[in-house]
C-alpha cells in the first residue's frame, strides 16, 4: 500500500461514482475500490469524512475528497495527462448532476420504484428530507422523459467529433455519461426510446463504454482507514486573503451540501480557493485528515 494510492469509496450501481470510474479509465489509472453500503449506517466512511455520507468519496492517504466535482478536479490536478479540460465544462457537470440527474431519478424510479426495498426508501427520505413518492414520480415521468430527451439531444448536437471535447474525452463527456449509463442500465427499454433518432449520441455511448475503468483492485474498508492513519495530508493549504466570504485560515467552520445529504462537517479552515474548500479535522484515532469539498453546491459558514 502506498500513500499516494487512489482509493475510491463507492458502490457499483452509483451513477455519480460511474463518472469517476470513467475518468479513471480515460486517464488509465490504477486505483483501489472500497465498497461502501448503499444506505446508512456507513461506519467505515463517516470517520474519514466527518459526517458526509454521500458516495463517491475519494481518499489519497489522509486527504479525503467529498463530491464527484472535487474528485474530478483533483484527479485532473494530480494526473494532468491526458487533459480533460475545465472552465465551462464545470457548468455542464453541475447541470448533469442536478437537472439531468433529477430527470433520470424520476424516469428510473417511475419504472422500478415499486420494487425498491422499504429500507432504501426510508433512507432516501431521510437523505432528501422529502417523501420518496413513487406515485408522484410515475405522474411526473411523462414530463421528465421529455426533459431527459431534450438534454440528450443537446449532447447529440454537441457531438461534432467523437466526443463533446472534440477528438478526446473531456470533463463534459464524463459528466453527461453518468445519466446515459444509469438509464441504460436501470431501464434499458426507456433509454432505447429516449435515444431513438440520436445516432451520434448512441455511437458516443458505445465509444465511452469501451474505455473501461482503468485498473481496479479491491481493498477492505479497514485498510483504507489504516491508510489515513499512517499518512499526513499532502499540503498545508492556502487561503486567498481576499475571499469575498471574509473567512481566514484557521477559522472554525462548517460545510454542508446545499441540495440533499446536508450533514454538516466541522473543521478548521486550511484551504480556500474559488473552487475548493478544505477543512482540517482531528479525528481521534485518525489524527489529522484534510477533507476537501467543492465551493459550487456547498454552503460554508463560520461556527
Ligand atoms: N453532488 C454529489 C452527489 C452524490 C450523490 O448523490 N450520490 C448518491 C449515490 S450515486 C448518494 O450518495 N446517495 C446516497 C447514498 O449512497 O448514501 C456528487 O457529485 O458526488
Amino acid at each position: 500500500m502506498s500513500a499516494s494510492e487512489i482509493i475510491l469509496h463507492h458502490y457499483d450501481t452509483s451513477p455519480f461514482s460511474e463518472k469517476v470510474r470513467l475518468m479513471l479509465g480515460v486517464k488509465g489509472l490504477a486505483w483501489r475500490s472500497v465498497i461502501q453500503p448503499v444506505i446508512m449506517p456507513k461506519p467505515d466512511l463517516i470517520p474519514l469524512t466527518g459526517g458526509y455520507r454521500r458516495i463517491p468519496v475519494m481518499q489519497i492517504g489522509a486527504d479525503v475528497y467529498c463530491d464527484s466535482q472535487v474528485i474530478m478536479a483533483e484527479l485532473e490536478r494530480r494526473h494532468p495527462k491526458p487533459a480533460l479540460g475545465g472552465g465551462s465544462d464545470w457548468a455542464v457537470n453541475l447541470w448533469a448532476d442536478r437537472l439531468w440527474f433529477q430527470a433520470s431519478v424520476a424516469v428510473i424510479f417511475a419504472e422500478m420504484g415499486d420494487a425498491v426495498p422499504k429500507e432504501f426508501i426510508a433512507d432516501r427520505e431521510k437523505l432528501s428530507g422529502r417523501p420518496f413518492d413513487v406515485g408522484a414520480m410515475k405522474a411526473a415521468a411523462p414530463f421528465m422523459r421529455q426533459q431527459w430527451r431534450a438534454y440528450a439531444a443537446w449532447v447529440e448536437d454537441g457531438l461534432a467529433g467523437d466526443f463533446l471535447g472534440g477528438a478526446t474525452p473531456s470533463l463534459a463527456d464524463v459528466a453527461a455519461w453518468m445519466n446515459v449509463w444509469w438509464l441504460g442500465g436501470a431501464a434499458p427499454h426507456v433509454a432505447a426510446v429516449l435515444m431513438e433518432g440520436l445516432p451520434r449520441l448512441q455511437a458516443w455511448r458505445d465509444r465511452l463504454k469501451t474505455i473501461g475503468h482503468g485498473q481496479r483492485s479491491e481493498m477492505k474498508p479497514s485498510e483504507a482507514l489504516q491508510a489515513a492513519m499512517t499518512s499526513q495530508p499532502v499540503d498545508a493549504g492556502v487561503c486567498a486573503s481576499d475571499d469575498p466570504s471574509g473567512l481566514k485560515k484557521g477559522d472554525a467552520v462548517v460545510v454542508q451540501a446545499d441540495d440533499y445529504g446536508r450533514d454538516p462537517v466541522e473543521g478548521v479552515l486550511v484551504n480556500l480557493t474559488n473552487d475548493r474548500v478544505t477543512l482540517a479535522r482531528e479525528c481521534g484515532e485518525l489524527d489529522v485528515v484534510h477533507v476537501h469539498f467543492p465551493r459550487a453546491g456547498y454552503v460554508l459558514a463560520k461556527r
